[in-house]
């Protein structure tokens, strides 16, 4: 693996709506990000990556784009950004832009001039396609429900593609010109002097061009879009020549938001030519699925968690650096959905959190989640305003649940779980906005917020800022970013437990994934203790030499970090 910039550095998601509300309009903006970039330097921030800050409907939040090259007024100016990335780098922080090119908004001049002649050449920048006698040329289902076919307003039997909203009318990579803008664009912000970026649903930019049905997944006879990607061939093409004509000249950072690919691909992905630098580690989130929708998921256990990411590490360790997540804004926080009931407290999101960050990969935390917050409870659907969520009701509902139950259970998944404002203080709103804020802050901002865990020292935000300082220490760095992750105790339930085999130094890494105490044995002898979340004060009391290695003692819910010999 070739040595790069960024990894030994920690990332960050914001979510500029959620993040911090400079102007009292209820919405987050740039300014109020400028405002941030102290804490976040402070919590040891090297990499923070913006979700689409765009000229946008924001019928999906700011992925429906209608101007790529235009701050939408919500989040302020053009000078706004000019200066956040002069703030940023004065503090050596790189910023990462979100790249939404699988789809536009609806309301983009392309679209507009396609609409008014769907046959002139801004017709190809879309796939508009006959139907069959004014139905939908095939079966395939929009992520956001429904099929991906709209009719074109003033047609009888032309249809636009769209895999995600309608709203959301999908690009047509296949046409040069296309591509060329996109290049263009790229370079545009490239030029200003962002890092990189985060590039959104990118596997989609390749279709199935035959344009078939498949088998139907469910009663309505529609399948599933990821049915069709599975048949789409072609798409390093675009992602390689994309690389070379606008990413490369700049060297600049790109992580692939992906979720459909088979290990043996992960080279032409993140290995040392592949199309990006680094893919986010998805394993773990795609657990418990069901192709009928939220309703039928099931809840995985941390047991479950550890396995499919030790398999997820143990392809990928040797081939580049994939990026760690327990959540993101699409996903629920990572401590309702995987911490056990009884370990939904202070140590239970240290333990999380130690797990995810002395895992082989990137670190990419989610705004938030340094603070350990927890989803919200939804009163009512009314609440909702994720268009995701809104659609996973309904399909509940068709299969006949009851309102109150489906409530519960897309309550669960929703987007909006993680789309909350941030929690900075216990003043109104969470300090996040002087007006009233876009969507509803948890009501557990009293309690967890950023300035009651500032100051103390036995926080969930101090331990983040110790595991976060680890990466670059003088002493163990080497073995936190570089180190080799070999699994250990793996016969051990409601356990995780890893090495990581740095050059020098040799990481052993201990969850005791229940609330009660219990003892392990190990064949290495433990020299000290790096980390340890039951805030003992660092010493190597519970461990007790054996006649083989070491015998560690464990407190209910405790994570350590123990250095041992190298063996
Ligand atoms: O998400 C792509 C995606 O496929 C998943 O997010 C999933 O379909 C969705 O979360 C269903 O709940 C990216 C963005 O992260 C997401 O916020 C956007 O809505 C989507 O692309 C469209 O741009
Ligand atoms: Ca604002």
């Amino acid at each position: 693996m070739k040595k790069r910039w960024w990894h030994d550095k920690t990332a960050y998601q914001i979510y500029p709506k959620s993040f911090k509300d400079n102007n009292g309009d209820g919405i987050g903006d740039l300014r109020g990000i400028i405002e941030k970039l102290d804490y976040l330097k402070e919590l040891g921030i090297g990499i923070v990556w913006i979700s689409p800050i765009y000229k946008s409907p924001f019928v999906d939040q700011g992925y429906d784009i209608s101007d790529y090259y235009a701050i939408d007024p919500a989040f302020g100016t053009m000078e706004d950004m000019d200066e956040l990335l002069k703030e940023a780098k004065k503090r050596d922080i790189a910023i990462v832009m979100d790249l939404v090119v699988n789809h536009c908004s609806d309301q983009h001049e392309w679209f507009q001039k396609a609409l008014k002649d769907p046959f002139g050449p801004y017709g190809e920048y879309f796939y508009i396609r006959e139907g069959k006698d004014g139905n939908p040329p095939c079966n395939w289902r929009s992520y956001f429900g429904g099929s991906v076919w709209e009719k074109l307003p003033g047609y009888d039997n032309l249809f636009y593609l769209h895999m995600f909203a309608k709203e959301q009318p999908d690009l047509n990579w296949e046409n040069p010109k296309v591509r060329q803008e996109i290049y263009k664009m790229i370079r545009w912000w490239l030029e200003k002097g962002i890092a990189g970026f985060r590039l959104d649903a990118i596997i989609n930019i390749k279709k199935d061009l035959r344009f078939v049905d498949f088998p139907a997944d469910r009663e309505d006879g529609m399948c599933a879009g990821t049915t069709m990607l599975a048949y789409a061939r072609g798409v390093m093409d675009f992602l390689q020549e994309m690389k070379q004509e606008a990413f490369a000249p700049y060297d600049a950072f790109t992580i692939g938001e992906l979720f459909d690919f088979r290990p043996q691909e992960l080279k032409r992905y993140i290995g040392n030519e592949g199309c990006f630098e680094s893919i986010f580690d998805f394993s773990p989130h795609l657990l418990g699925a069901s192709e009928n929708g939220w309703y039928d998921r099931r809840k995985i256990s941390m047991d479950e968690f550890r396995d499919t990411v030790f398999e997820s590490k143990a392809v990928s360790q040797e081939i580049g650096m994939m990026a760690n997540i327990i959540e993101n804004h699409d996903e629920p926080r990572g401590v309702s959905r995987y911490l056990p009931k009884d370990g939904q407290n202070d140590r239970g999101k240290k333990l999380l959190a130690g797990i995810s960050l002395m895992t082989f990969g990137l670190p990419f935390l989610y705004q938030g989640q340094e603070i350990g917050m927890t989803n919200k409870r939804f009163s009512s659907i009314e609440e909702v305003d994720d268009i995701s969520t809104l659609d996973e009701y309904q399909v509940a509902l068709e299969h006949g649940i009851g309102e109150d139950e489906a409530l519960k259970i897309v309550s669960e998944m929703s987007r909006d779980n993680a789309r909350t404002p941030m929690q900075w203080s216990d003043d109104e709103h969470g300090g996040f906005t002087e007006g009233n804020p876009w969507l509803l802050v948890n009501e557990n901002y009293k309690e967890l917020n950023v300035k009651e865990q500032e100051g103390r020292e036995d926080s969930v935000l101090s331990f983040y800022k110790k595991l976060i300082a680890l990466r670059t220490d003088s002493e163990y760095g080497e073995a936190v970013v570089y180190g080799k992750q070999e699994p250990v105790l793996t016969e051990l339930q409601n356990f995780t437990g890893f090495y990581r085999r740095g050059k020098e130094k040799t990481l052993l890494v201990l969850a005791n994934v229940q609330k009660e105490k219990r003892s392990v044995s190990v064949t290495a002898a433990v020299k000290g203790v790096v980390a340890d979340n039951c805030g003992m004060e660092p010493g190597i009391e519970a461990v007790e030499k054996t006649e083989d290695g070491s015998r560690i003692s464990m407190e209910g819910y405790q994570f350590l970090i123990l250095e041992t010999e190298n063996i």
